[in-house]
């Protein structure tokens, strides 16, 4: 056993139900509460490992009893074992159909035991497979040098946000934001110089908006802004703030760099913005121009 015992909750009518169970269960891998059935179970459940449920022979199957037991699906659910008297027929066919362990009663201390384990073990190996698939889709969606999201996600979320702003009647906003003369600092410092500056850029862009904008490096030394439920006024006021803080950074492993950045601002709606594609379309003009304009500047 490992040495911080599970903690079991123990639902059933009578206490005394516990002094058979600590038996059977033991004490030194499982620390038991007990709870009568009610509406106390739920909140208890949801701080134990597994949920012993005892269902005496009338109990009845009552539409989302186990989202009454255990909290709604989705969230942190213990493990459930049910203790059953078969003539609960509908209730324990039920259970296994959703994945518990049943034991009848009279229950055997050791299936007991083994079908506690079991059941234990496979939460484990459910939880380690979702703390795995986020970790994944944490990766897929994360760009490797900078830490802000990455093409693939700017482009989904893009998507997503301007269907939102549609359905919803909002306004949304993007700013496109390219580093100017950004080769130059790769020639005169070197790669690796640059990397870490495109990462204390992303911090900085990081900084300078909302928690509800979306800052996603769109390629190279090119990021973008997706700015939900902003108009083009409030855009452009991220856009200067973004503009000028990057101008007072100062990067590079000396401190003493600093860059300056071309930002082209879109927003929705606008006559020439009817998809995603023209709102990124019309940004990155927009940035063209603030290019050929002469840089460190903001156009829309
Ligand atoms: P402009 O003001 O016209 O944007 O000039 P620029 O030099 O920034 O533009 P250009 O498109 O000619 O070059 C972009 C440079 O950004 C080229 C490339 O070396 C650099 N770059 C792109 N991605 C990375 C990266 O991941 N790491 C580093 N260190 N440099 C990168
Ligand atoms: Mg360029
Ligand atoms: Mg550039
Ligand atoms: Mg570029």
């Amino acid at each position: 056993m490992s040495s911080t015992p599970y903690t079991l909750l123990v639902v059933d009518e009578e206490k005394s139900a516990m002094v058979r169970l600590t038996k059977a269960l033991g004490t030194e891998g499982y620390c038991l509460r007990h709870e009568a059935p009610g509406p106390e179970v739920r909140r208890r459940a949801s701080e134990v490992d597994l949920v012993l449920w005892s269902v005496g022979p009338h109990a009845e199957l009552t539409r989302d009893w186990l989202d009454n037991l255990l909290g709604p699906e989705g969230s942190r659910r213990p493990a459930l074992v049910v203790l059953a008297h078969r003539d609960a027929r509908a209730v324990w066919l039920d259970a296994l159909a959703q994945g518990a362990e049943v034991v009848f009663d009279p229950w055997d201390a050791e299936e007991l035991r083994a079908r506690v384990a079991r059941s234990l073990k496979s939460r484990a190996r459910l939880e380690q497979l979702a703390r795995e698939v986020g970790e994944l889709q944490r990766l897929s969606s994360t760009d490797g040098l900078t830490g802000v999201h990455n093409h693939r996600y700017f482009q989904e979320r893009l998507r997503e946000e301007f269907r939102r702003a549609q359905r919803y009647d909002d306004p949304l906003a993007l700013i496109l934001l390219d580093l100017d003369h950004f080769k130059q600092v790769n020639d005169r410092h070197g790669h690796t110089t640059g990397d870490g500056v495109l990462r204390e850029v992303a911090a900085a862009l990081q900084r300078s908006v909302r928690e509800t904008d979306l800052v996603a490096r769109y390629g190279g030394e090119e990021f973008a802004v997706l700015l939900p439920r902003t108009q083009l006024t409030g855009a452009l006021t991220v856009a200067e703030r973004v503009r000028r803080d990057l101008g007072t950074l100062r990067v590079g492993p000396d401190g003493v760099l600093n860059v300056t950045a071309s930002l082209g601002v879109s927003s929705f709606p606008h006559r020439s913005v009817l998809s995603p594609e023209q709102l990124l379309l019309t940004a990155d003009e927009a940035l063209y121009r603030a290019k050929a304009d002469g840089r460190d500047r903001i156009c829309l």
